[in-house]
């Protein structure tokens, strides 16, 4: 299998590695991890960066000298291995504080302390040089339709993301926030479920233009959606600042998979689009290529490294068939038989009205409808193209 490079960018969560497997029906089955030997470990492995929630380096509670002697023997371990840290995020929903969520918390006091546990991370996120501030709302959300006023809700979390990003714009920091959405799990609902609404609540931010999203596959799946068709609207809006890898099969409880332990098909087409691009051009995705999932709760720590090298591998393994998905001759007919091309062809000609539109009978009364109709467009055919490039035979 292909070996990673520092051009892949990959980028890991300390919480992957380093999640102890508990679960709701049982216990830890593995003790904690040491950050310090995550990012010798993952260093090893391949990976360029690392990303962490607060809480995942520095125990939550910390007094201001202890958080500071972890923090110095963390980037000790950075500096030797040379491995960077990309991206960081804020723990706000572990501690029973937020058992109501952070921002939109019915409980002011809650809100208030959320916001400041998220400003201090970003105080940190800028510090090591992190390009991105993520938040997952995982709290945010209800079990009950009575529990929320979802107007004030939506507009707490408006407050909240706002106030952060102007901190953000005040002190020069050049960090850009991704919102996370997840439909649900941990709360019955989460706000900001989908890609989609996180994007049409980025439209109603006054510091939106350093907003954007960062999609997880097995989020929008669990929500029976299609990762690469969010990743696209995303990337059309110039708003996929960051991606959580992982995999997960079908709507049912979270499960973290490997990437390509999930939907493989699924996976074959996100990775095409990462490193193709659109048919037609236009923006790419240039970030880091970062994992988020956990390694089962039945694995050892031999099971850990294998796991971490694992998606790694799967997604260098699918790029390597979307690159002669693409770059086959036969493919190309295809797509242009299927006339995906013609379709970045602007539907009326430049400089041509509504009103020539309807001055022009060919269009319209003169157009052979049925002729038209009787079109294959062959994606079938197409498809199966894909899949057998998929499977490494062609
Ligand atoms: C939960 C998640 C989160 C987020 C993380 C920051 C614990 O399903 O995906 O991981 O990714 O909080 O991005
Ligand atoms: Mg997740
Ligand atoms: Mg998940
Ligand atoms: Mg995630």
């Amino acid at each position: 299998t292909p070996t990673p490079t520092p051009a892949d960018k990959f980028s890991f969560g300390l919480w992957t590695v380093g999640w102890e497997a508990r679960d709701q029906f049982g216990e830890a089955t593995r003790p904690w991890l040491d950050p310090v030997e995550s990012v010798h470990q993952l260093a090893k492995l391949g990976a360029s960066y690392v990303t962490f929630h607060d809480d995942d380096v520095v125990p939550f509670g910390s007094d201001a000298a202890t958080r500071d002697k972890i923090l110095a023997r963390f980037k000790a371990a950075l500096d030797e291995t040379g491995v960077k840290v990309e991206m960081i995020t804020t723990n706000t929903f572990t501690h029973p504080i937020f058992k109501d969520g952070a921002f939109t918390s019915n409980d002011r006091r809650v809100r208030r302390y959320g916001l400041r546990k998220v400003v201090r991370n970003v105080d940190l996120a800028a510090e090591l040089g992190a390009e991105t501030f993520v938040m997952w709302g995982g709290r945010e959300g209800a079990e009950y339709d009575s529990a929320k006023d979802l107007k004030a809700a939506h507009d707490r979390y408006r407050e909240g993301i706002d106030t952060v990003a102007a901190y953000i714009k005040e002190q020069g920091y050049g960090l850009k926030i991704a919102i996370e959405p997840k439909p649900n799990e941990p709360r019955g609902d989460i706000i900001l479920p989908t890609v989609g609404s996180a994007l049409a609540f980025i439209a109603e931010l006054e510091h939106g233009d350093i907003v954007g999203v960062n999609p997880e596959t097995g989020h929008e799946q669990m929500a029976g959606l299609n990762y690469t068709s969010s990743i696209a609207q995303a990337l059309w809006a110039d708003k996929l600042f960051h991606i959580d890898l992982n995999g997960q099969k079908s709507i049912k409880y979270d499960q973290d998979l490997v990437f390509g332990h999930g939907d493989l098909f699924s996976a074959f087409g996100t990775v095409d689009l990462l490193v193709n691009g659109f048919p037609s051009g236009g923006p790419r995705y240039d970030g880091p290529v970062h994992f988020d999932y956990k390694p089962s709760r039945t694995e050892s720590f031999t099971g850990v490294w294998d796991s971490a090298a694992a998606n790694m591998s799967a997604y260098l393994l699918l790029k390597e068939r979307a690159l002669a998905f693409r770059a086959d001759p036969e493919v190309q007919a295809a797509l242009e038989e299927a006339g995906v091309f013609d379709l970045a062809v602007p539907t009326l000609a430049e400089g041509e009205t509504l009103a020539d539109l309807v001055a022009d009978t060919s269009a319209y009364e003169d157009l052979d409808i049925d002729a038209v109709a009787e079109r294959g467009f062959g994606f079938i055919r197409l498809n199966q193209l894909a899949l057998e490039h998929a499977l490494g035979a062609r």
